[in-house]
């Protein structure tokens, strides 16, 4: 399998951290890409040019993120990462969709800040850390529920959490989230999560 990478972005490093629980990393050629450049982006095999983008041996292209994990999960033989059934199968897919909503939102944030002061949109921005700030209070409300698992769920969330610490070293979010930060403090030391802490960047690929 190959797979279009980049250090930077979270959703390369969510289907590396699902490679990693699934035992499949060591058959992923990754491909230096950076999202962000013509060069790259041209010819791209996902016409949208952003990455994550995997190739499987049978040469299929699987994008994005959460297909491309459920391909893995699926290779990995079923019930890894995307529990088979049950409120475990829709909890850990619908917090997989809430972490990837806290990401992009991140994401908007920053490409908005790289704007110059006088073509930037406060609201937009206020807008989005509001939709962020929403987030981590419906996962706060549920943090008691949080364990252990690898499923997909609970990995994305950790890794939504650890880019909002990245990218807004200003938000205190464990003073008023405790519940949700003792959480986070324990179940982001799991290898797969402490192998593949993202590189800072200049923009958000
Ligand atoms: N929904 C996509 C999001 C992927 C995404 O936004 N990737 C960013 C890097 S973090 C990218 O390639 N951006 C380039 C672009 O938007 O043109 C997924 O889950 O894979």
């Amino acid at each position: 399998m190959r797979l279009r990478y980049s250090p930077a972005s979270p959703f390369v490093r969510k289907v590396v951290v699902a490679a990693m629980e699934t035992g499949l990393d060591g058959r992923i050629e990754r491909i230096a890409t950076d999202p962000m450049k013509r060069k790259d982006r041209d010819g791209a095999p996902n016409p949208l040019g952003k990455v994550p983008s995997l190739e499987t041996d049978d040469g299929i292209e699987i994008y994005d993120s959460p297909v491309i994990v459920e391909y893995l999960d699926h290779v990995a033989g079923g019930n890894r990462l995307i529990p088979a059934s049950g409120r475990a199968r829709w909890d850990a897919l619908r917090r997989q969709a809430l972490a990837d909503g806290i990401l992009e939102n991140t994401i908007l944030v920053f490409i908005e800040t790289l704007r110059k002061p006088d073509r930037r949109s406060e609201n937009w921005i206020a807008h989005n850390r509001r939709v962020i700030a929403r987030a981590i209070d419906a996962l706060e409300a549920e943090a008691a529920g949080l364990g252990e698992a690898a499923d997909i769920g609970h990995l994305t969330v950790a890794i939504a959490l650890d880019f909002v610490d990245q990218h807004f070293p200003d938000q205190d979010w464990r003073a008023t989230h405790p519940t949700l930060a003792r959480w986070f403090d324990r179940y982001r030391t799991r290898l797969s999560l402490a192998a593949t802490r993202l590189e800072p960047a200049s923009a958000p690929g």
